[in-house]
């Protein structure tokens, strides 16, 4: 004790605070591989800008929070391994270096204060794009209705006709308003990382560009009913000739 009270200790030369530092980048590295990357691999390839941006930024956040969830993994299993008492004696009390020290609380509060700010402001501008679609005027309006357990389709911006089946213009911004005949339902199209609420008597709006040429799932992501889990169809995003082609053989006008 005398040793301590007459030189300042250098503490991050301790054999604990090494094994802690190692546990840290270890820790740090699992959960930002497997919380970003393994993570979204299940999510497939995205089909839109706000799909991409939804992924990027879930990979960002996971990545920028790792070493603070590292550390407390490294802090909590290093005290699980260390600090085991056997025996009838109470054991030695502990040492308070880091929660009676005023630098170690400000540099949490600052870290965790930054940390919070950079995931309020990257947030926002990424919401704020993907509203930009909401109030594009050259967007094609498309009206959605749920119904237990079904979904259907009004083209109001081409003849107004209705169809059971979903189909997209490539890359041409769309406008979904969105109702229920029943009860809440939840229009989710997976790959285009856009979700609503279906509410009977209200209409709810989402937007959307679709990217890429293919087929994608549109499923009800509200508990609805004895058969949600059926509760759902295919988007089929196609040129805009072969959009236009589908539109007339419905009975439409482009
Ligand atoms: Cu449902």
């Amino acid at each position: 004790m005398s040793d301590l009270q007459t030189k300042k200790p250098q503490w991050w030369k301790s054999k604990d605070v090494k094994i802690t530092a190692g546990l840290w980048v270890v820790f740090s590295a699992l959960i930002a591989i497997i919380g970003g990357e393994v993570n979204a691999r299940p999510m497939g390839e995205a089909a839109s800008e706000t799909m991409a941006n939804t992924i990027h930024i879930m990979k960002l956040f996971t990545w920028v929070s790792a070493p603070v969830a590292g550390l407390v993994a490294a802090i909590a299993v290093k005290a699980l391994m260390q600090k085991m008492h056997f025996g009838d004696n109470p054991p030695p009390e502990a040492d308070h270096q880091i929660s009676d020290s005023p630098k170690a609380t400000a540099v949490w509060v600052i870290v965790s204060a930054l940390l919070c700010l950079f995931a309020l402001i990257f947030g926002m501008v990424i919401l704020q794009k993907d509203n930009n679609t909401l109030l594009d005027v050259h967007a094609t309006d498309i009206k959605v209705t749920g119904q237990q357990w079904a979904w259907n389709f009004d083209y109001s911006d081409n003849g107004n006709f209705q169809s059971e089946d979903l189909y997209l213009p490539v890359n041409k911004p769309v406008h979904f308003h969105v109702t229920s005949l029943d009860v809440v339902h939840s229009f989710w199209i997976v790959q285009m990382g856009i979700k609503v609420d279906a509410n009977p008597g209200y209409l709810t709006e989402t937007a959307v560009t679709p990217t890429k040429i293919g087929i994608y799932d549109l499923r009800c992501a509200e508990l609805c009913g004895l058969l949600h889990a059926y509760m759902q169809k295919k988007v089929h995003v196609v040129s805009q000739q072969d959009y236009n082609n589908w539109v007339t053989s419905h009975g439409g006008t482009i």
